[in-house]
């Protein structure tokens, strides 16, 4: 049964677009868990941590009400609800921890291709349908627009043809929805991706020292990602050029090589992508040799 004492909750979304992501993340940072088919919780077999399955809407105020310590929800799901819980007098329901550079996508306005509206500027005492009520209605507000709120829980795309609405505000990630529908995509007023959130609660000391060491270990997994090991042997001479051309390099390791004093090994690791370009530039400055590997696991 779960004990809320010692073992930590995350609230992961149940069957959605984020799910495998999550899980894979998860799974990265050394998870083992088992899940059967449609049960809501999946017990970790070697770390203190419970999986709960639930709808993204869910995660927000689970972790807020301490029921889950941890929770992965796109940026759009913890702003609606944030924006909900201050308006009912709730600051700071949940920390942000970090993004996590999956299920990105944008929440825009989608105009009529058919219609005379064009931008935001033009909606005054029209009616927008969107999933988004709170986002929205912020957003219109520092716009200095008063328009109508028609809340959809889905389909949204089709209010407009409906005759429900006369614009739309949904997410978009391709376009082609919006296209399908004879919307064109106008103003973003967020950009989402998936984020890690915490509970506003001090962790017990019982959870702490396991929540630390899973948050470390996705910032580690969040790392490596970009990030390359780079060999290559080159002039000590171009040791100045050479840290210069490598993206997000720490401080070089430097090695002598056998038989000779001009030349070195060097070792580095880079956190941003290494192109083909940047190969080229350090062969022109002396480097040879060059090995790019991937990162499995780091810890900082
Ligand atoms: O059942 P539950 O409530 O958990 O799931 P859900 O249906 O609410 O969410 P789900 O799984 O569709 O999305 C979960 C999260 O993924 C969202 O909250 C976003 O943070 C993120 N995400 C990323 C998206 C999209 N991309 C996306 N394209 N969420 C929804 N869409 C929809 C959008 O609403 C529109 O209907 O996809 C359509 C547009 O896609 P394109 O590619 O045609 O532009
Ligand atoms: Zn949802």
């Amino acid at each position: 049964m779960i004990d809320k004492q010692t073992r930590i909750k995350i609230a992961v979304q149940k069957s959605g677009r984020l799910t495998e992501h999550t899980l894979e993340l998860l799974e990265r940072c050394g998870l083992k868990y088992t899940r059967a088919p449609d049960q809501l919780i999946a017990y970790g077999e070697n770390m203190p941590v419970d999986l709960l399955f639930v709808r993204d809407d869910d995660i927000p105020a689970l972790v807020r009400d301490d029921i889950c310590d941890l929770g992965f929800a796109g940026r759009n799901v913890i702003e609606e609800k944030r924006l909900e819980f201050s308006a009912n007098g709730i600051s700071n329901p949940y920390q942000q921890v970090c993004s996590l550079d999956y299920g990105h996508c944008r929440l825009c306005f989608g105009y009529p291709e058919d219609g005379t509206l064009q931008t935001v500027g033009a909606l005054q005492g029209k009616r927008v349908a969107t999933s988004y009520p709170w986002i929205v209605r912020d957003y219109l507000k520092q716009q200095d627009v008063d328009a109508e709120i028609v809340e959809f829980s889905g389909a949204v795309e089709i209010a407009p043809s409906l005759g429900r609405a006369d614009v739309i505000c949904d997410l978009v990630s391709t376009g082609t929805t919006m296209t399908a529908n004879k919307l064109r995509e106008g103003e973003t007023i967020l950009d989402s991706e998936c984020m890690l959130i915490k509970t506003p609660i001090d962790i017990p000391d019982e959870k702490v020292a396991w929540v630390n060491r899973l948050l470390q270990r996705i910032e580690g997994v969040m790392q490596v990602r970009e990030s390359k090991y780079i060999m290559m042997h080159a002039p000590k001479a171009a040791l100045p050029q050479i840290k210069q051309l490598l993206p997000g390099a720490e401080s070089p390791t430097v090695l002598p090589l056998d038989g000779t004093d001009e030349l070195v090994a060097i070792h580095v690791v880079c956190r941003e992508t290494v192109f083909w370009e940047t190969l080229e530039s350090l062969k022109e400055v002396g480097a040879s040799s060059v090995l790019v590997v991937p990162v499995e696991k780091m810890l900082a």
